[in-house]
């Protein structure tokens, strides 16, 4: 049976090489192997994402890599979900989080993965989607505990002033927490626009979601 190293290596070399069925197989690996899924795409997928990241910002790699590097994240991530949610806590719902990808943003992955995390220790999410319109954060906001956005890009990470600003307009900013995440976004950036909470990563959100419902 493979080594944990081995299998973090080949969750990284499935997506310096765009390889679906090789960031299932060592998602599969890891369960069989009873690797903490969250440790392979943290250490595994994830890495490799930021790296090709890197490579494009650079001039090195084209969004059909990056597109063609978040399928296999994707299809690898599919495999680990439901290992994820079994192993989650069966606890009464401790919250309400309406989480979604901000205005004119259309990445998901790391959204989705805050999603499942919160789900499994016990939060219930209502799920936005991407490219939410400010609007439908407030909307939301009626039935939820907290408001999440994540935001992916300097461009669109602005946008979670936005929410701020509208949920006072609609007297709702004292009824509900928020928090905000997403790469670059920051615990600086989360004080600066008044945010209850930043989330450095899906774990960081669970830890202090849990504390706030404590
Ligand atoms: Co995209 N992209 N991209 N991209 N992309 C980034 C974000 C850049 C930083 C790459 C770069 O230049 N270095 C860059 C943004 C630059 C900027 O800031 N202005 C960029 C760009 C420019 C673009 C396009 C504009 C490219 C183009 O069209 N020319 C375009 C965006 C179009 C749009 O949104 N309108 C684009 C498209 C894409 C895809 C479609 C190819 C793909 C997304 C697929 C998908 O999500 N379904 C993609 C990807 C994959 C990336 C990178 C490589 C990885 C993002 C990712 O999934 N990371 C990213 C580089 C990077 O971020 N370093 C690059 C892995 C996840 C697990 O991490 O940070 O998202 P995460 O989430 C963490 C954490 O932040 C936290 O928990 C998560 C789990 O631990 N968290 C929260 C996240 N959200 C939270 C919310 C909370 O409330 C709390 C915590």
């Amino acid at each position: 049976m493979a080594t944990k190293e081995e299998i973090i290596t080949m969750a990284r070399t499935a997506i310096e090489e765009y390889d679906d069925e090789m960031a299932e197989e060592a998602a599969a690996e890891a369960l069989a192997a009873g690797i903490d899924p969250i440790e392979v795409i943290e250490e595994g997928f994830t890495v490799a994402m930021n790296a090709a990241g890197e490579k494009f910002e650079a001039g090195e790699l084209f969004l059909p890599h990056l597109i063609a590097a978040s399928e296999a994240m994707t299809a690898g991530i599919n495999v680990l979900t439901p290992a994820i949610e079994a192993a989650g806590e069966k606890t009464e719902s401790i919250g309400t989080v309406a989480l979604g990808t901000i205005e004119g943003d259309i990445h998901s992955i790391g959204k989705d993965i805050v999603a499942t995390m919160l789900k499994i220790a016990g939060f219930k999410i209502n799920d936005l989607g991407r490219d939410v319109a400010i609007a439908s954060y407030i909307e939301a906001a009626k039935d939820a505990d907290v408001v999440a956005s994540s935001a992916l890009m300097t461009t669109t990470m602005v946008l979670q002033i936005q929410i701020e600003e509208q949920l006072k307009e609609a007297g709702l900013r004292d009824s509900v927490k928020t928090m905000v995440g997403g790469a670059p976004v920051t615990q600086d950036w989360a004080d600066k626009i008044g945010a209850d909470i930043y989330a450095e990563n899906a774990n960081d959100a669970v830890v202090k979601l849990k504390a706030l419902f404590a």
